[in-house]
């Protein structure tokens, strides 16, 4: 049965959630048949029936999940002869630490970054939505966060620092293949690739050579998405 991935669409079908980035990775590693469901920020009705109002939402056959992390679980425990998203108890653990770091530390440090890109290609019906929501929620309108100062650039490079030791001594977060770590961490590049033109990462850095082997996996689906080769 095909499952059903609600996420997040912008202007020209950019799709930019990281969140939903992290679902369509599991489920691709997964080899499983989903379709997408392209849904604005403003399109709470489509999604309505979960309960709640964010994306991503999963519908799999009569079984609805939503939350990243809750779908990774969901997918993991529900197809367990598929490719395991987490290896095992300690894998599952270790993947934990890295959703909550990736949420608490990794956003933060790019949002300051690229936040007022998002807003310029968001679908214009979701244009005045976005701007007086982080707004209310941030203190400070999209615009006025993304300066880039000194400050803010060198907060989003402590944290690649952090990804940077780590790929030293493996290929993947993961350790020598891709699992869902990777998938969480990645899913805040591929957001940053759908909006922006902002360069992240430089060409010699080890984690530019990671970002391209994600961006390649399978069959170089995340590097179709519509995005900026940057
Ligand atoms: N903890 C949730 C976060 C989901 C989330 O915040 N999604 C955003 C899109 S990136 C959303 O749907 N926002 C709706 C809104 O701002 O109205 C997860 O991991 O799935």
């Amino acid at each position: 049965m095909t499952i059903q991935l609600f996420e997040l669409v912008g202007r020209d079908d950019r799709r930019f959630s990281p969140y939903c980035w992290r679902t369509r990775m599991a489920l691709e590693h997964k080899g499983l048949a989903y379709e997408t469901v392209p849904t604005r920020f403003t399109d709470k009705d489509l999604i309505s029936f979960s309960g709640q109002e964010r994306v991503p939402v999963i519908r799999d056959g009569g079984t609805v999940v939503f939350d990243s992390w809750a779908i990774a679980e969901y997918l993991e425990a529900q197809y367990p002869d598929s490719p395991s998203l987490f290896g095992g108890a300690k894998g599952h653990g270790l993947a934990r630490f890295v959703n909550v770091w990736t949420d608490r530390t990794l956003h933060l440090a790019l949002i300051k970054l690229v936040i007022a890109d998002i807003l310029n290609h968001t679908d214009p019906a979701d244009h005045a939505y976005f701007n007086e929501s982080r707004t209310a929620r941030l203190g400070k309108s999209p615009a006025e966060i993304q300066t880039r100062s000194e400050t803010d650039v060198k907060a989003f490079g402590a944290a690649l620092a952090i990804l940077r030791a780590a790929l030293d001594e493996y290929d993947y977060l993961s350790g020598d293949a891709p699992a869902y770590a990777d998938y969480i961490v990645f899913g805040a590049f591929a957001w940053s690739r759908g909006i922006s033109d902002y360069p992240l990462l430089k060409t010699d850095d080890p984690v530019y050579a990671w970002r391209a082997r994600m961006l390649a996996m399978f069959d170089g689906m995340p590097l179709k998405a519509v995005g900026y080769d940057v």
